[in-house]
C-alpha cells in the first residue's frame, strides 16, 4: 500500500471511531405483544370509578327481576356533577356509569323500549341520566365509560337470537354514535343468572360496531379485546399478572377461565390487561344499611390491584336521592390522602443509581439514573449480553421505608418473569463485582406497569437493588421508588 493510501485509510478509521463515539444505540427491539395507545393511556390512569345506579337503587336489590314499575325511579336531587367532583377529587380520571343493568331499565330514553327514564316520574319523564352524566364529566375534563348489560331480564326479545342481538346493537348505537360525545371504555358484563333463557350474544358484531363508532375506545369483557376481567370481584389480581393473554380460545361468561384471567399468560399473543372491579360497599348498588369499606381495606385493594399491574375500577354507588352519600365521600377523601402521603415522596430521590451494565455504555441514553427521573418515557436498559441484570440505588443517607415500587417500560413489552429486591442496612460495602452485599427483602414474579412490594416491616437501609433473575428479553425499568406507608406497617407484600 502506498503511503498516500495508508494515510487515507488511517484518517478514515480515526474519523469513523470519532463519529461512532457520538452515535447512540437506538432503543432495543420490542418484545411483543405491545399495548395500543388507548390501552397505555388507560393503564396510566391507575384508578377508574364505577357508578352503579338504576332501578336497584330504589328497590334495595342487586339483581332486579325486570318486572319493576318504572315509576319507582325518582331521585329527588340527582346531581351528576357531584358524582364526578367526588371522582376527580379522589384522583380518578375516568368514570363509568351503568346505563342499563340486568333488570333492563335504561337510564336514557332509548327509542327501542319504554322501560326507561321516560316512563318514570323523574323530571316528568323528560330526563336523561346518561346525558347529565356525560355533560358533567366533560365539564370537569373527566373521560367517561358506559356499562350496558347484555343480560336483560325485562326485554321480551331476550332469548330470540336475531331480535335481541339487534335490540342490543341498537342500544349500543344510541349510546356510542357520537350523540353523547366521546366514550373511552365500554363494559360488556359476562354475568347471567342460572335458569335464564338460552341466548348467544353476537360479541364480534357488537365489538366491530363499537370500534366503528368510537375508534379509540377500550372494550372490556371477560376476555377483552382491549381490557379483560381480572377473574374476581375483590380487587385482587394474581401475584403473577401478565398483561398478555391468548384470547381467541376464551369464551365470555365461562367460569373455568377465571384463574387464567387472574394471572394472564407469559406466552400470550395479545395485549389485554386486567381491570379489578370491586365495590366500596358490600353491594354494587346503594343500600341504606350498608357502609363503605375502611381506608386500610381500600389501601389493601390498591396494593393488590394497581400494585400488581392492574387498573382498579372502584364502584361508588349513588344513593336513592341521586347523590353519593357522605360516608363514601369522606372515605374517598381519606383514601386519596393516604395514597398521596405514601407515594408523593420517593425516598430514593438523590440516590446514585448504578446498573450491572448499560445499553450503549455510559454515553447511551439508557442510564441507570433514568429510574429516578420524572420522565415516564425514559428507562434503564442493560446490555443485550448481560446475563445477570441488576440495578442498585445508593442513598445519600439511610432511609426508612416499607414499600418498594418497580415499573417496567411497557411500551416495549412486558418482560420481567422473576425479580428480587435486596437492601443493605448500614454503610455500603461492595463485593468484587461492585454489587453491594445485603439481605433479600422481597421477591416476586411479574412487574409490568407497576409492582408494589409491601415489606411487612419498616426497613432502614442505605442501598437497595433490584435483580432480574428471569426475563423475556433485556429488562427495561422505567422507575423505582422507596416509600413509607404509615397505614399498613405490618401488612405483608
Ligand atoms: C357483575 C354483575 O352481576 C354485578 O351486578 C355488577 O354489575 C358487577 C360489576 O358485575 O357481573
Amino acid at each position: 500500500m502506498s503511503k498516500v493510501w495508508l494515510f487515507l485509510a488511517l484518517a478514515f478509521a480515526t474519523l469513523d471511531s470519532v463519529l461512532s463515539k457520538h452515535r447512540r444505540l437506538p432503543p432495543p427491539l420490542p418484545v411483543l405483544p405491545l399495548p395500543s395507545a388507548a390501552q397505555l393511556r388507560w393503564q396510566q390512569r391507575e384508578l377508574v370509578m364505577f357508578f352503579h345506579f338504576g332501578m336497584n337503587t330504589f328497590t334495595d336489590s342487586e339483581w332486579g327481576s325486570g318486572h319493576e314499575d318504572p315509576r319507582l325511579f325518582n331521585p329527588s336531587f340527582l346531581d351528576a356533577s357531584q358524582w364526578v367532583k367526588v371522582a376527580a377529587d379522589a384522583g380518578f380520571s375516568l368514570v363509568i356509569l351503568t346505563a342499563k343493568h340486568h333488570d333492563g331499565f335504561c337510564l336514557w330514553p332509548s327509542k327501542y323500549t319504554d322501560h326507561s327514564v321516560k316512563s318514570s316520574p323523574w323530571k316528568n319523564g323528560e330526563g336523561d341520566v346518561v346525558r347529565e352524566f356525560m355533560e358533567a364529566a366533560q365539564a370537569r375534563d373527566l373521560d367517561v365509560g358506559l356499562y350496558l348489560s347484555p343480560w336483560d331480564r325485562h326485554e321480551r326479545t331476550y332469548g330470540l337470537q336475531l331480535e335481541y342481538n339487534e335490540y342490543y346493537m341498537g342500544q349500543l348505537q344510541e349510546l356510542l354514535d357520537g350523540e353523547y360525545g366521546h366514550v373511552s371504555e365500554i363494559w360488556f358484563d359476562g354475568a347471567k343468572g342460572n335458569n335464564t333463557k338460552n341466548m348467544t350474544y353476537h360479541f364480534n358484531d357488537w365489538f366491530s360496531t363499537v370500534k366503528r363508532m368510537q375508534g379509540s375506545i377500550n372494550i372490556f369483557s371477560d376476555a377483552g379485546p382491549d381490557v379483560r376481567w381480572v377473574g374476581g370481584e375483590t380487587g385482587t389480581a394474581g401475584t403473577t399478572c401478565w398483561s398478555p393473554i391468548n384470547r381467541t380460545s376464551l369464551r365470555i361468561g365461562d367460569g373455568s377461565i377465571i384463574g387464567y384471567l387472574n394471572t394472564g399468560d407469559s406466552n400470550g399473543s395479545e395485549w389485554v390487561p386486567p381491570e379489578c372491579d370491586v365495590s366500596i360497599r358490600p353491594g354494587w348498588f346503594w343500600h341504606k344499611n350498608e357502609t363503605p369499606k375502611a381506608v386500610d381495606e381500600l389501601l389493601h385493594i390498591y396494593y393488590t390491584s394497581v400494585g400488581r399491574n392492574c387498573v382498579l375500577l372502584l364502584n361508588v354507588p349513588p344513593n336513592s336521592t341521586g347523590l353519593i352519600s357522605e360516608p363514601d365521600v369522606n372515605r374517598l377523601t381519606e383514601f386519596r390522602s393516604a395514597v398521596t402521603t405514601i407515594f408523593s415522596a420517593n425516598l430514593a430521590e438523590g440516590a446514585v443509581a448504578k446498573g450491572s451494565s448499560q445499553r450503549g455504555g455510559r454515553s447511551g441514553g439508557f442510564l441507570a439514573a433514568n429510574v429516578l427521573a420524572d420522565d415516564p418515557q425514559s428507562y434503564w436498559a442493560p446490555a443485550d449480553s448481560d446475563e445477570d441484570p441488576w440495578i442498585e440505588l445508593r442513598l445519600e443517607k439511610p432511609a426508612e421505608f416499607n414499600v418498594v415500587r418497580i415499573q417496567e417500560a411497557i411500551t416495549l413489552g412486558q418482560r420481567i418473569i422473576k425479580h428480587e429486591v435486596y437492601v443493605k442496612f448500614t454503610s455500603v460495602e461492595q463485593d468484587e463485582r461492585g454489587l453491594t452485599k445485603g439481605e433479600r427483602v422481597a421477591n416476586g414474579t411479574t412487574v409490568g406497569y407497576k409492582r408494589l412490594h409491601r415489606l411487612g416491616r419498616v426497613v432502614r437501609a442505605q442501598a437497595v437493588w433490584v435483580r432480574v433473575t428471569e426475563a423475556r428479553g433485556p429488562p427495561l425499568i422505567s422507575s423505582i421508588g422507596l416509600h413509607f406507608d404509615p397505614y399498613s406497617k405490618s401488612q405483608i407484600s
